[in-house]
């Protein structure tokens, strides 16, 4: 019981191709901005309370992970999704060639 606050977190990982907008999203979610970012490396893991607005979703702990997208880091993707609840898969659209 109790409001959750000590619950194990969601654990969501952002997955897609190189330069398709996941570490863009990441920080969006995280701290609803528009941070200029450079290629992963390797990978980001943090564990905040999300707050989605116009909702009474509050406090929810979300464990978020955002990757490097390239090919030859692709394989290790797998690595991460143990425990994984949820996985956002990002595609850029305006990438006809993709
Ligand atoms: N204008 C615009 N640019 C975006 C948007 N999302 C991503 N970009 C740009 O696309 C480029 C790549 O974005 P990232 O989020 O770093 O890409 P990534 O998928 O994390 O790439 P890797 O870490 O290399 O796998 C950056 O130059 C961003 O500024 C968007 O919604 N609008
Ligand atoms: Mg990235």
């Amino acid at each position: 019981m109790g409001n959750g606050l000590n619950a194990k977190p969601i654990k969501i990982i952002i997955l897609g191709l190189e330069n398709s907008g996941k570490s863009i999203l990441y920080h969006r979610i995280k701290s609803n901005k528009f941070v200029m970012t450079t290629p992963t490396t390797g990978s980001v893991c943090e564990t905040f309370k999300c707050h989605l607005k116009n909702s009474n979703i509050n406090n929810i702990k979300v464990q978020l992970l955002d990757v490097n997208g390239r090919q030859n880091s692709r394989s290790m993707w797998q690595t991460y999704l143990h425990g994984t609840n949820a996985i956002i898969y990002v595609i850029d659209i305006s990438d006809n060639a993709r």
